[in-house]
């Protein structure tokens, strides 16, 4: 077979890629002076650019690649199926043996009483699902007012127009615009928002908003809620015990749905299959995608409750759908990933060894000066940077700039720990072992250490 190669110096790459490639999320003109950094291979934790790097993926790709690089059954699988039956569609009544295994396998591993999966091609595919979901959902009811979907502040959920609608990334909406319907309350973020509150009770008093909005909005017109069980892009915010149980209960008397956005807490990330089980949330729906290949092929979707399907499915035709809606070879992959994931006991490792081993170490992170708390839930992390721990200061300045600088350090020790405005996160791959754990905590130490004596130097260490 091919082997893709080097097949030019990285420096040609670079200008081809900046004379032709739109990067997604990136100021292109400034990447273009600067250069990609241009990546060929992976196994396990592990990825080499074009100049011979060893870089310990501490992001696992983009929050995806949850059983590692390199696993080449999936390829193999790939192969099979694309021989066999490289396409077909899921419309006109038919159906193909990959999506029929993969509905059935979700059924198996997803919370009781979720059994039915609406397949997508990436996370905001699916949540543009939801939105005409939950709408058809109150439609068939007899309420078809209800169409407002509640989601939050900095909130994540896709870049499509209504995966960024959902969200609540001022960004975004600065770029385009959103959709109609759809209102956000705040995020339960305490070390930045909580002020003199304890976590608790900012949590309460957050989840709270939500009540006071569909009051605000009247119930009559609210279709839904949707949040991260934690939220990622956001900056990895683990929100405080008080708040699901509290999302839950307003959900549940004023009898709205619950769409939990599981595309990064799910297959495993929070340490059992879905976030939902580990903060106790009965959603109506999730959304999935990246861990349901590992990122190996593009595939998402949405697992709907007996109770919603069972709706859908009662008065005649949903009309939604894309052509790679369940597409077959994407399909065999993910399934083979779930296989090896089952085999291989991976969620069990998160939870059992991984974890706990990384946890220690993570906490130990906040005796480092510019490290205010640690936070981490299975294997997804975060750190606050700031210039005084005992206030929960903002560094003086353009917010984000610490970060930056610290994410900059760690690229040149080849470790990919990503920055959200001045918090640092990790989700590394979930096949991570101890010994892999203590390589990513001595690169994220040299880091700190490097980012701190620069701050220091440029006179930076200053609260806003
Ligand atoms: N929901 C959540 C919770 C996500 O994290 C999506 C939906 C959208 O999935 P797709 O497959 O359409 O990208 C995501 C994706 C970042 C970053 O900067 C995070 C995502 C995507 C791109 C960048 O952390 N998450």
């Amino acid at each position: 077979m091919n082997k893709i190669t080097n097949h030019m110096p990285t420096a040609e790459l670079q200008a081809l890629d900046a004379a032709h490639h739109m990067h997604p999320f990136t100021d292109n003109s400034a990447l273009a002076r600067k250069g990609a950094r241009i990546m060929t291979s992976g196994k396990g934790v592990w990825l080499t650019d074009s100049e011979g790097h060893k870089i310990i993926d501490g992001m696992a790709g983009l929050w995806c690649v949850n059983i590692g690089y390199g696993r080449t059954e999936l390829g193999d699988v790939a192969k099979a199926q694309m021989d066999q039956l490289a396409y077909y569609n899921t419309f006109f009544q038919t159906s193909h043996v990959p999506a029929i295994a993969l509905a059935a396998k979700i059924a198996e591993v997803a919370p009781e009483g979720m059994n039915h999966v609406f397949f997508a091609g990436s996370g905001s595919e699916a949540n543009d699902t939801n939105i005409r979901m939950v709408r058809r959902y109150w439609d068939i009811l007899g309420q078809p007012e209800k169409r407002i979907i509640i989601a939050r502040v900095n909130g994540y959920h896709g870049s499509t127009m209504g995966g960024g609608s959902l969200g609540g990334m001022s960004g975004i909406h600065a770029h385009g615009g959103k959709i109609a319907g759809i209102v956000h309350i705040g995020e339960p973020n305490w070390w930045d928002q909580g002020g003199q509150m304890t976590p608790e009770a900012f949590g309460l008093m957050r989840a709270q908003e939500l009540e006071k909005m569909i009051l605000n909005l009247g119930v009559e017109n609210v279709a839904a809620f949707i949040g991260e069980p934690v939220q990622g892009a956001g900056g990895v915010i683990i929100p405080p015990s008080t708040y699901w149980p509290e999302i839950q209960r307003i959900c549940d008397h004023y009898g709205i749905l619950l769409i939990a956005d599981e595309v990064i807490t799910g297959f495993g990330r929070t340490g059992n299959w879905f976030g939902s089980q580990t903060f106790g949330i009965k959603p109506d729906i999730m959304t999935i995608a990246k861990g349901l290949s590992s990122g190996y092929q593009p595939i998402g979707g949405s697992i709907v409750s007996d109770r919603v399907a069972e709706v859908l499915g009662s008065k005649g035709d949903f009309n939604h759908g894309y052509t790679y809606s369940g597409h077959p070879v994407a399909a065999a992959v993910a399934l083979e990933n779930i296989r090896i994931m089952q085999e291989e006991k991976i969620v069990e490792h998160v939870r059992d060894v991984a974890n706990p081993y990384l946890d220690k170490k993570w906490q130990g992170l906040t005796d480092h000066p510019l490290v205010g708390e640690a936070k981490l839930v299975g294997l997804m992390g975060s750190i606050a940077l700031t210039p005084d721990k005992a206030s929960r200061a903002r560094f003086a300045g353009e917010q984000g700039t610490v970060g930056y600088r610290c994410r900059e350090r760690c690229f040149a020790n080849d470790l990919i720990m990503r920055h959200v405005g001045d918090r640092m996160i990790i989700s590394p791959p979930l096949v991570i072992t101890p010994d892999e754990i203590d390589v990513l905590i001595e690169r994220a130490w040299k880091s700190l250490d490097e980012c701190y004596a620069g701050l220091k130097a440029d006179g930076l260490l200053k609260s806003a």
